[in-house]
């Protein structure tokens, strides 16, 4: 296998001033006629070959300045074609076929659902047509497409439609030309018999943009929610960033199946029909807040990804931890920072902390792939989130905001690196980066660690500050990263007392307002006027994406958990709170008999619960006890069933000590009439949610009963699926009929189905592994569809932690088998399923043979595709 290394750039040697492209769509022989105007660059080598990228194309003709080279004129090589002794400027033609019926990979031009579609990023436009497909070679585009009329009655790509008409034999053909340069990873066709909902925007210069959201028969009723999200995100980027729509027209197109969750081709957006069909009735309050975040996250790629692009993969978070960045602020501003911060922050705790700390830990400027989609992680795209908002955090919000003025300023239309960002951001405001620079070079989570000490006679407070970062797979030692660490100190009070850093040797830690500035592995503040008492709230909002040790008392926590002013940090104090609780639990089960644990742990619930202050939403990531994931990035190796028995146990209590609190809150917030969408109706929902979950813990019929009757009389999908996914994880005798009438109910809609196959797969009881082993020949499920496979197959491996992890290693054969049927379907989804495997170091030596087993049947797979072979290789290195 071919390993790409970052170190290994180089420009191309030659411009490709403009392209065109005619298609002429067949399911299993589509002719793509390419037409490329070439030029050397001036500073290339005149000798250099002209090398194209081409994978599963069956070359037909080829032809420079309209004459046939024969075949010693060029060479097909493994995966493109080369072409020796071309000439300064010239056209090369190039006709291929292809077959979009069988291209199951869902890469390049594919057929499904009887509609056409495409994915180019990372490397799917050279299953198109042979191109130098990479992100650095930008151009023009013309495209011509033709098909049968009837059964593809709209033609789409990029930019602008220019020309259409009929043409002989029931065929029509449209004509797009897009006049922004892009590279072909932004190329973009769709072709099929949509619903079309149209609307428009007037933007901040007064031009009117038409906006298309094209989507299956039937579907028009779910789209309203996504058009509305896409003005509200135009408005909010001109507003917020000053940027502005380029285009005439915006087109999304939503398709059943697709890899990814969306894509931002130029003009064109093609959307998981996830992200973008949504109603009350068959969407939860997430999924509606996720279609927002989405639709603003492709929108905002137009000019972070799509105006200024990347110069190579390697530096893919150049544009998507931007965006993401981007989508997280614009979600905030629609809903709640507070509760916001808190999901994103919980999504790096969970899956990039474990990335981090596994076999395929990377930089978020990763240096080298096997295989670039194994790529488009939630390091690149959530750690990279972390790191702008950090820029934000030392710069200001105007300083940042400069920055990326000079960004825009000085590479509009151009292909670049991070390292150009980070000089913008210096530039523009004069501030020395160098050591930032650090956390696009090394991997890992840092781990900070700080200890007080308080001088009563000076009144002063002592902060001592280490970091430490361990190795990853490559790096063994690291060097201090520069981390901004945001601080309070709160008084017996619970009030933030005013910071005064006192500055007392050249080695102590720089303090700008609140925001301790860490560079060294070693440093300190000091705190003048500090009242006795005080207690410190560290690393609030999450200032920097690293692991924080302080050794708080019980009492402290709880004390936090009641007062802190920073909401991320009156939840953290909760969270730490319950995984302490959880570890003590894990350790008394060592030890040998019965559990236990504080009463205060109970009583500091209910003040929560209690607390009228608090909006419903926060209340309810305050009373959720961490994930068995979360709690895994806690430790360096775990029993887990003594794991998952603790937090079982912590909830349980939790329940029965709180049995009429959670009930009264419940019905309190418990809403009746018509559905609302407001603020407040989807806290209430979400609190509702939390306290059912409690009492559902508690297995007696009155709650039951409860959840039965929410399902049944549930006006939405929030609480209908909430209270299902309650049923079938608990021990209600009746929960497989429940089950099934769900399922005849809603079989139709196939994004409820797929929310039902994931709540079946995600049951902790031992026959999960059974009905999901049967689930696969159900009419809902299809090996095919991606969506489908991430309900049910990647549902079980990531939130099913008992049954994933059973003793006897049925949960593992289980996913090898999966990875068996699918990896020569869908290479990429099959990658994803492996990665399950990831962290096998951290289990007991029974379960790490077995994983490591299913590793090895993997690897001897026939014929294995290279995204597999790397994340298991890599996971047994
Ligand atoms: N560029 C791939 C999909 C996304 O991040 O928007
Ligand atoms: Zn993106």
């Amino acid at each position: 296998v071919q390993v790409h290394y970052r170190s290994d750039y180089k420009p191309y040697p030659y411009d490709i001033k403009d392209v065109y492209l005619a298609f002429d769509l067949a399911p299993n022989a589509t002719i793509v006629d390419t037409t490329l105007t070439i030029q050397r660059k001036a500073d290339a080598d005149n000798q250099a070959p002209l090398c194209l990228d081409g994978v599963d194309l069956e070359l037909l003709s080829i032809a420079i300045d309209d004459k046939e080279l024969d075949q010693s004129e060029y060479r097909l090589i493994e995966d493109g074609l080369e072409v020796l002794n071309v000439p300064e400027r010239f056209t090369l033609t190039t006709k291929v076929k292809i077959s979009p019926d069988t291209n199951t990979s869902l890469e390049g031009l594919y057929l499904s659902s009887g509609k056409y579609c495409t994915q180019c990023e990372a490397q799917g436009f050279r299953k198109i047509t042979f191109y130098p497909d990479r992100p650095d070679v930008m151009s023009t585009f013309k495209v011509r497409i033709e098909a049968v009329a009837d059964k593809f009655p709209h033609l789409l790509s990029n930019g602008n439609r220019i020309e259409h008409g009929e043409i002989e034999g029931g065929k029509h053909y449209a004509v797009w030309e897009d006049p922004f340069k892009k590279p072909s990873y932004l190329f973009a066709l769709c072709a099929g018999d949509y619903d079309l909902l149209t609307s428009s925007f007037t933007t901040m210069t007064g031009r009117e943009v038409r906006l298309e959201i094209y989507v299956d028969k039937g579907k028009l009723d779910q789209c309203h929610h996504a058009m509305e999200s896409l003005k509200k995100a135009m408005k909010w980027d001109e507003e917020v960033f000053g940027l502005e729509y380029d285009l005439d027209t915006y087109m999304i197109v939503a398709v059943g199946d697709f890899n990814m969750g969306a894509m931002e081709n130029k003009g064109l957006n093609i959307f998981n029909t996830k992200y973008v069909l949504a109603s009350p009735d068959t969407a939860t309050d997430t999924d509606f807040i996720d279609v927002e975040a989405v639709i603003g996250h492709e929108y905002f790629h137009n000019w972070t990804g799509n105006r200024v692009t990347c110069r190579d993969w390697f530096q893919l978070s150049l544009k998507e931890g931007l965006t993401v960045f981007r989508d997280q602020e614009f979600t905030a501003d629609q809903t709640d920072h507070g509760v916001k911060r808190i999901e994103d922050v919980k999504v790096i705790r969970s899956h990039q902390f474990a990335e981090d700390a596994g076999p395929m830990a990377h930089p978020i400027r990763p240096d080298s792939y096997i295989e670039m989609n194994n790529f488009y992680t939630v390091t690149v795209y959530n750690k990279g989130a972390e790191v702008i908002r950090m820029y934000q955090t030392l710069l200001g919000r105007d300083g940042f905001k400069r920055g990326l003025d000079v960004y825009f300023e000085r590479h509009d239309g151009q292909a670049v690196t991070c390292e150009d960002f980070v000089r913008a951001m210096e530039d523009a405001n004069g501030y020395d980066l160098q050591q930032f620079r650090r956390w696009y070079s090394q991997a890992g989570t840092p781990e900070v660690t700080v200890s007080s000490n308080y001088d009563a006679d000076k009144r002063q407070l002592t902060l001592s500050f280490t970091q430490s970062c361990r190795p990853t797979p490559g790096q063994e030692d690291k060097e201090p990263f520069h981390i901004p660490v945001k601080v309070g100190l709160i008084d017996t009070l619970g009030k933030d007392i005013e910071l005064k850093p006192v500055s007392l040797t050249d080695s102590d830690a720089r303090v700008e307002g609140d925001i301790v500035h860490l560079k060294s592995a070693q440093q300190s503040v000091t705190f003048d006027d500090v009242p006795r008492n005080v207690i410190p709230s560290i690393l609030r909002g999450f200032s920097a994406p690293v692991k924080l040790h302080y050794d708080y008392s019980l009492k402290e926590l709880i004390f936090l958990f009641a007062n802190d002013s920073d909401s991320f940090n009156r939840w953290q104090a909760g969270q730490e709170l319950f995984s302490r609780v959880i570890f003590d639990l894990c350790e008394q089960q060592e030890k040998g008999g019965t559990l236990r644990f504080d009463d205060s742990v109970v009583s500091a619930t209910k003040n929560l619960l209690d607390d009228n202050s608090l909006d419903g939403q926060f209340k309810s990531l305050a009373l959720t006890i961490p994930g068995v994931s979360t709690l895994l990035e806690q430790t360096n190796s775990i029993n887990i069933d003594h794991l998952i028995t603790a937090r079982d146990f912590l909830k349980k209590q939790l329940a029965e000590k709180l049995e009429l609190d959670w009930l009264l809150h419940y019905q309190t917030n418990r809403h009746l009439g018509d559905y609302e969408q407001d603020k407040e109706s989807v806290s209430k929902r979400a609190l509702c949610g939390t306290c059912l979950g409690y009492l559902m813990t508690l297995e007696k019929d009155s709650a039951y009963q409860l959840a039965l009757k929410q399902l049944e009389t549930a006006n939405n999908m929030t609480d209908a699926s909430i209270a299902l996914q309650l049923i079938v994880h608990s021990n209600y005798e009746q929960k497989l009929k429940v089950a099934e009438d769900f399922y005849q109910k809603w079989q139709s809609e196939e994004l409820v189905i797929n929310k039902w196959l994931s709540i079946m797969a995600t049951d902790p009881s031992d026959e999960t592994i059974d009905r999901i082993e049967s689930l696969l020949d159900h009419p809902s499920f299809e090996l095919k569809n991606p969506n489908k496979v991430r309900s049910l197959i990647g549902a079980f491996t990531s939130a099913n932690p008992r049954q994933f992890h059973r003793a006897d290693g049925r949960g593992y054969e289980y996913l090898a088998r999966q990875i068996k049927s699918l990896y020569a379907i869908n290479p990429q989804v099959s990658a994803r399923l492996t990665g399950a495997f990831n962290r096998w170091r951290k289990f007991d030596s029974e379960r790490q043979q077995k994983m490591r087993q299913q590793l090895e049947v993997i690897l001897s797979m026939p014929e294995l595709s290279k995204d597999v072979f790397e994340i298991a290789s890599k996971a047994l290195k």
